[in-house]
């Protein structure tokens, strides 16, 4: 299974990672990283990018907007400032495939301009404009589920049979992409974990994960850091290694193609074991 990002073609016939960069000053667990004197120093962030690479990762994902729970919009302006200049230092410096984790047309757009090579939507393209801007960068799209929006979606979030509507709704937006002019080929799926979840949603999804995708679509999964681990484990950010390697692993049996993690090379080495053992040479 390979998948053309820009120039870059991605061979998910094994799992990847993506290597999360947020250049935003509230993200969660790694916000305001790079920022010095208040503002976004392009140059830390392509360290981390560069860092990122050598420890094996596949895939970079930039993004300047905080999709955490509770997080409010940025304008579209903020967004271009935080996510447009580290792209261009990445495309210029390292070979990778740059991802953009966006729902705003304009950071589409000038993001492809500047040489990403996949969209990262957690909004499956739904803002309005989204969609037309995809269709014209040509670029790959990650459509993932989310259930209201990250101000709203974890207030007591609700489905009668969680994996039959997550499925349902992403089978729905790649009738939108298709449609549109968006290959089949194009498409990765999402469930979006954490996103209008409860920690039962999150981990039946998990359980069933290779029932959202068709075999031809790669999955993604994003579970590195996540509040759930805090919750089920009780532990802080800082401490919630050890959950996201064995949800990544978890994820990477039941069909993952591509792991968004925040550890790379603690990430990668889980993946090379899990090879070494199930694909004997
Ligand atoms: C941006 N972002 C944060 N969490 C994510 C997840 O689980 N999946 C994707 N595709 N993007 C995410």
């Amino acid at each position: 299974m390979k998948i053309i990002c820009g120039k870059h073609t991605l061979d998910l016939s094994h799992p990847v990672v993506m290597g999360v960069l947020n250049t935003t000053p509230d993200s969660f667990s790694d916000g305001g990283n790079y920022y010095a004197g208040g503002a976004l120093d392009t140059d830390l962030a392509l360290r981390r990018a560069e860092q990122m690479v050598r420890e094996g990762a596949a895939i970079i994902d930039v993004g300047g907007e905080s999709t955490r729970p509770g997080a409010a919009p940025i304008s579209e302006q903020e967004e271009l400032g935080r996510v447009v200049p580290v792209v261009e230092a990445i495309t210029a410096e390292l070979d990778v495939v740059i991802s953009v984790d966006t729902s705003t047309p304009g950071v589409i757009r000038e993001s492809a301009a500047a040489g990403a090579g996949l969209i990262n939507d957690v909004r499956a393209l739904e803002r309005p404009g989204a969609l037309e801007a995809a269709v014209a960068t040509g670029l790959p799209v990650c459509l993932m589920h989310m259930r209201g929006q990250p101000d709203n979606m974890q207030r007591d979030p609700h489905y009668g049979d969680v994996v039959a509507e997550v499925a349902a709704y992403l089978r729905e937006r790649q009738k939108a992409c298709e449609a549109a002019g968006i290959a089949r080929q194009r498409l990765i799926f999402d469930p979006g974990f954490g996103f209008g979840k409860t920690d039962e949603h999150n981990l039946t999804l998990l359980r069933n994960l290779s029932e959202l995708a068709p075999s031809d679509i790669p999955l993604l999964a994003g579970l590195s850091r996540k509040s759930m681990i805090g919750r089920l484990l009780g532990r802080e950010v800082d401490q919630r290694l050890p959950g996201s390697l064995a949800l990544a692993m978890l994820a990477a049996q039941r069909g993952a193609r591509i792991l968004r993690v925040h550890d790379v090379a603690a990430t990668v080495d889980v993946l090379r074991m899990q090879r070494l053992v199930d694909n004997p040479q």
